[in-house]
This record gives structure tokens, C-alpha cells and sequence, in this order.
């Protein structure tokens, strides 16, 4: 029943799971397309939650692409939208500038060299095939944020080479030139100390502890487009995820 599948005392908002409750009845069908979802009024009676809960739910429903109110229909489900942005992957450019900040790069070495060893496997391509890797300080208004060494295979993006990366976005080429999406990508986070190139590259302490991102991103059709790592300086950077619950 509706009542024993909230957790009252749990720190999970209970909009936050009613509207959970709603979007699983969507996705598994049990609501289709068309259908009216409960009123605000019979939310908050069968859930015992206040009117400002229900609404609350109903509104992120709508706001999220599940639904739609209509004056005299209620709120009923809608088509969901089609690519919804928890699988969006930025890059950094995208993301300083999301936040208002100003991107750059110093690119300290952009090269052809050959597969082997664990980029084989990440890359998904054979011993000796050709990889773009970039070496670039990335900035933010001006301070330094991180050091990222990018591999992308050249045998998915031909040409790749030829584009100067000394102020182009990598992600920006690939989306624009090559057609790419990205679908999803595995991650690693570890903290380590910053080495001593590092240091100086970055301005920080020696020893700096770092935040290591590590990561493969795929695209939609399972084909890598790039296996990279980022690293921060501990002080300027975290890390932050929304943590999907299962109801
Ligand atoms: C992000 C990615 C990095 C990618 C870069 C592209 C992480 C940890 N790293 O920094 O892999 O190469 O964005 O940025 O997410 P760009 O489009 O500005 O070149």
C-alpha cells in the first residue's frame, strides 16, 4: 500500500519519494502515456503527506518531462523526453562555463603514439594501433584546476590529429565533427600527493593532495571515445553525485 512505502524517518524528502514511486509506475508501465496521475489532493490523503508534499512531487514530475497538468484534465503522463540529462557527460569547457567561469588550456604535448598495454583494453583496439594523447593544464579564470592526460583512438576519429588543441575544446571537435554522443562512461576516483612536476605546473604545494579522476567514456553504440585522466588539487576541486534510490 501507498502508506507503507514511505520511510517517514528516513532523510530521503518524502516528495522525493513519492515522485520516485511515480516515475518507477511510469517507466514500468503501470502508468502509460496518457494516463492521470493522482491529484494533489489524493496523493496527500493516500500518502498522509501534507499538500505542499504532493504538490512538490507532482511539480518535479512535470518538470522532469513525466507529466503535464491541463485545466479541467488534471495532471496526466506524458512521452518522456529523449535523452534526459543524467547521461550527459561535459566536458570541461562545457562545465567552467555552466558555471560562469572562463576556460582555457595550456596544451603541454599532443601526440600520435601506439596502443599497447591496459589502453588496448580500454580503447578496445589492437597492439600498436594509432592514439591521440593530449597533455593539458586546464584553467579556470585563470587558476590552474587540473592536469589531464586524454588517449583517444584515431582509428574511430581520423583526423583528429590535424585539429590544434592549444584552444579548441576536445569534446566540442568530436560532437561537431565526428557525430559523437557520448552514452556513458566508468569512473575512478583515488586521492594521491602531486608529484613534483605537478607542483609547479599547478602552483601548489609539494605533495598537494590531489583528487584523481580516471575515466572511459563510451558512446552510444559501445565504442570508446576516449580513456583519460584528470587530476586536481585537492583545495579547488570536489567531487559531487546524486545518488539514485531504488523504492
Ligand atoms: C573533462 C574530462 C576529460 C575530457 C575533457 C574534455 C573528466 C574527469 N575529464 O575534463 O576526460 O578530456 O573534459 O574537455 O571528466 P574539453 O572539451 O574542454 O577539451
Amino acid at each position: 500500500s501507498p502508506l507503507s512505502s514511505l520511510d517517514k524517518d528516513g532523510f530521503i524528502p518524502l516528495y522525493y519519494q513519492i515522485q520516485q514511486v511515480l516515475i518507477e509506475q511510469i517507466q514500468t508501465g503501470k502508468l502509460l502515456v496518457g494516463d492521470c496521475l493522482p491529484s494533489e489532493y489524493e496523493l496527500a490523503r493516500s500518502y498522509q503527506v501534507s499538500r505542499m508534499t504532493a504538490r512538490q512531487a507532482l511539480h518535479n514530475l512535470k518538470s522532469r518531462g513525466y507529466a503535464l497538468s491541463q485545466k479541467g484534465r488534471g495532471t496526466y503522463v506524458t512521452r518522456p523526453k529523449l535523452e534526459k540529462n543524467i547521461m550527459y557527460l561535459r566536458g570541461f569547457t562545457e562545465d567552467m562555463k555552466q558555471r560562469g567561469m572562463m576556460p582555457s588550456s595550456r596544451l603541454l604535448a599532443q601526440t600520435v603514439l601506439s596502443a599497447k598495454g591496459v589502453l588496448t583494453e580500454q580503447l578496445r583496439v589492437e597492439e600498436g594501433s594509432a592514439i591521440l594523447q593530449l597533455r593539458r593544464l586546464r584553467i579556470a579564470d585563470g587558476t590552474p584546476m587540473a592536469l589531464e592526460e586524454s588517449n583517444i583512438p584515431l582509428k574511430h576519429y581520423p583526423g583528429l590529429e590535424r585539429t590544434d588543441f592549444t584552444s579548441e575544446s576536445l569534446y566540442k571537435v568530436l560532437r561537431n565533427k565526428y557525430g559523437v554522443r557520448a552514452a556513458w562512461a566508468d569512473e575512478v576516483l583515488e586521492a594521491s600527493p602531486a608529484t613534483l612536476e605537478e607542483s609547479e605546473l599547478l602552483s601548489i604545494p609539494k605533495n598537494a593532495i590531489m583528487l584523481s579522476i580516471s575515466r572511459v567514456i563510451m558512446r552510444t553504440d559501445e565504442i570508446p571515445i576516449e580513456a583519460a585522466c584528470s587530476r586536481y588539487y585537492g583545495n579547488r576541486y570536489r567531487a559531487s553525485i546524486r545518488v539514485p534510490t531504488t523504492t
